[in-house]
């Protein structure tokens, strides 16, 4: 149990937790997060600083209750199929079970998406012997629509090794897509009825301008690189995403899950630290955007924090953004 849960302030302090996917189970809120290891070992853009090995799940009661960490919910020796670096999960409720969706890399050092299962929402968690098949890269976010289909996107480039699929297969040399060419979208793909298995080879996702034009690569303000989640919002399906080396969170809408989407605009400004990634849910009548930052390690980029804060739209649907610090700015 930590003190109680404050907006713009690490939810908990006695681990550094990231990468946030935040749900409402049983009327409470459950928060998936990464957990980051504290270590003074190398870092680089291959992202090898982030050595995670195992996950723990907080809840709140409430949006101002104090937060509950349920201890380890699993960790990378129990998963067979997979090596290291236990990045960025989701979850989800379906046929009356809570599966927990986890990145790591294999035993040849290629992400992939493994699943785990439990009757509870904080686990522990069983996770199935393989990887689900014709699953890569990182960053699951599974969304379950209103008519019961359940969606899976996913995608991380440089460390996240999104790149290397350009052809459909795993190129370890693979060059960043040509910066005058589309970017490279997030990938999504439906899940089966059983929510282990993907129901149909994963399709990349075109995100474009307001002239239906797809975002270039070299538009680094606006294309999408990692942390891809979907909320619904009046009948639109909102895809968030960092837009990585520049340190935005953004999103596109669009009336289908699968797209094409729409890029709107900004939801958080650059927060201390180089990753950004958030969830995005409604609770209790009000809407909260789920984030990191690295304030509590003074901006190690590799020893994280997660916390939240009331996120709100406007009239005609667009999301006004959030200055993460703005309070400490007046
Ligand atoms: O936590 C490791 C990686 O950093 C995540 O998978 C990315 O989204 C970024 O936050």
């Amino acid at each position: 149990m930590s003190n109680k849960a404050k907006q713009n302030e690490p939810l908990v302090t006695h681990i550094y937790t990231a990468d946030p996917s935040a749900h409402v189970f049983n009327d409470k809120i459950y928060i998936y997060p990464s957990h980051d290891l504290d270590h003074d070992g190398e870092s680089n853009d291959n992202g090898d600083q982030y050595k995670m090995e195992d996950y723990h799940v907080l809840s709140m009661d409430d949006i101002d209750a104090p937060v509950v960490d349920h201890g380890q919910a699993l960790h990378v020796r129990d998963v067979k199929w997979a090596s290291k670096q236990m990045w960025a999960p989701d979850a989800a409720f379906k046929n009356d079970t809570y599966y927990f969706y986890f990145p790591a890399r294999d035993k040849e050092g290629i992400f992939r998406i493994g699943v785990a299962t439990s009757k509870n929402p904080e686990g522990p968690f069983v996770p199935e012997d393989n990887y689900i098949e014709g699953s890569f890269s990182i960053d699951p976010a599974v969304y379950v629509d209103d008519d019961n289909r359940a969606y899976m996107y996913f995608g991380g480039l440089w460390g996240g090794q999104l790149e290397k699929w350009q052809t459909g297969e795993f190129v370890a040399d693979a060059p960043d897509p040509d910066e005058n060419g589309p970017a490279l979208g997030p990938m999504v793909a439906e899940l089966t009825d059983d929510m282990l298995t993907f129901k149909s080879a994963p399709q990349e996702i075109s995100i474009v301008d307001e002239d239906g034009n797809p975002l270039l690569a070299g538009d680094h303000d606006r294309r999408f690189f990692e942390a891809p989640w979907v909320h619904k919002h009046n009948g639109y399906y909102y895809l968030s995403y960092s837009t990585g080396d520049t340190h935005y969170l953004v999103y596109a809408i669009s009336k289908s899950p699968t797209g094409p989407f729409v890029y709107k605009g900004r939801i958080l400004e650059p927060v201390l630290g180089w990753t950004t990634h958030q969830s995005i849910v409604q609770f209790k009548g009000k809407w909260y955007l789920f984030y990191h930052d690295c304030s509590l390690s003074g901006g190690v980029n590799h020893k994280r924090s997660v916390k939240f804060t009331e996120l709100k739209y406007r009239e005609d649907g667009t999301i006004v953004t959030i200055h993460p610090y703005a309070d400490e700015e007046k």
